[in-house]
C-alpha cells in the first residue's frame, strides 16, 4: 500500500478513553490526517485485536493505511496495513517475512548509530525522534531538536516522520529539517475538538 507521512495520527488509549478511541480516529481523518496507528503498551493482543478491527472498519475506504504498534500478532489477525517497531521490538526481517512485501513496516530510530543498523530492504519509513522532551513516552530517548533531526533526515535514504512533542506551529521547521511528516499523539488525541486540532497542521 502506497502511504503519506505528512500526518500520522498514533493513538493513545488514556487520551482517546473519553471521546473513545473510533470516534476520536474518525474525526481526525475528517481533518486531514493521512496514516493511523494503533498504540496501546498495556493492552493484550486479545484487547487490541477488537480495536484494530474496528479501526480497520472505521478507515475502510479513506486510503489512510492502520499501522500497528509493535504487536506483529494483531497486525496479522486483522490484516492491518502495517507494523510499526522500536528498537526493542524484535526483529525488523521476521517481521517483514511475516507480513509479506505489501505491507508498511516503520521503524523509530533515535541515532545515526541506529540508522547505520537500518535494512531499507526491509523498512519502508522511519521515526525520527523525540524532536523534543514529552510526556507522552516516560522513556524516551534524548531530544534531537530541528537539528538533530534534520542530521538524521539527511543521512537517511528511507522517508522519515518526526515525533515528539509536535505541535501545528512546528509543521514548517520539521519540512525544513527535511522530514516528510509529522507524528503526533497528544496534540490531536487529547484535543478537546480533534478535527480541529488536526486541520491546524494542514499547510
Ligand atoms: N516516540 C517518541 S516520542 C513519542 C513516541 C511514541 C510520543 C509522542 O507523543 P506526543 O504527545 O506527540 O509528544
Ligand atoms: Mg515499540
Amino acid at each position: 500500500m502506497s502511504f503519506d507521512l505528512s500526518l500520522y495520527l498514533i493513538t493513545d488509549p488514556a487520551m482517546c478513553a473519553e471521546r473513545g478511541l473510533v470516534a476520536t480516529v474518525v474525526a481526525a481523518v475528517r481533518g486531514g490526517v493521512t496514516m493511523v496507528q494503533l498504540r496501546d503498551k498495556h493492552a493484550t493482543d486479545a484487547e487490541l485485536i477488537p480495536q484494530a478491527k474496528a479501526l480497520k472498519t472505521a478507515l475502510a475506504g479513506s486510503g489512510v493505511p492502520l499501522i500497528i504498534n509493535d504487536r506483529l500478532e494483531v497486525a496479522l489477525a486483522v490484516g492491518a496495513d502495517g507494523l510499526h517497531i522500536g528498537q526493542t521490538d524484535g526483529d525488523a526481517a521476521a517481521a517483514r517475512a511475516a507480513l509479506g512485501p505489501e505491507a508498511i513496516l516503520g521503524l523509530s530510530i533515535n541515532s545515526h548509530e541506529q540508522l547505520a543498523q537500518v535494512d531499507p530492504a526491509l523498512i519502508d519509513y522511519l521515526g525520527l525522534g523525540p524532536v523534543f522532551a514529552t510526556s507522552t513516552k516516560g522513556d524516551h530517548e534524548a531530544p534531537l531538536g530541528f537539528e538533530g533531526l534534520a542530521s538524521l533526515a539527511a543521512a537517511s535514504r528511507l522517508p522519515g516522520v518526526a515525533i515528539g512533542g509536535l505541535q501545528a506551529q512546528h509543521v514548517r521547521a520539521v519540512r525544513e529539517a527535511g522530514a516528510q511528516g509529522l507524528a503526533v499523539i497528544s496534540a490531536i488525541c487529547a484535543a478537546p475538538d480533534p478535527q480541529a486540532a488536526t486541520q491546524r497542521f494542514a499547510t
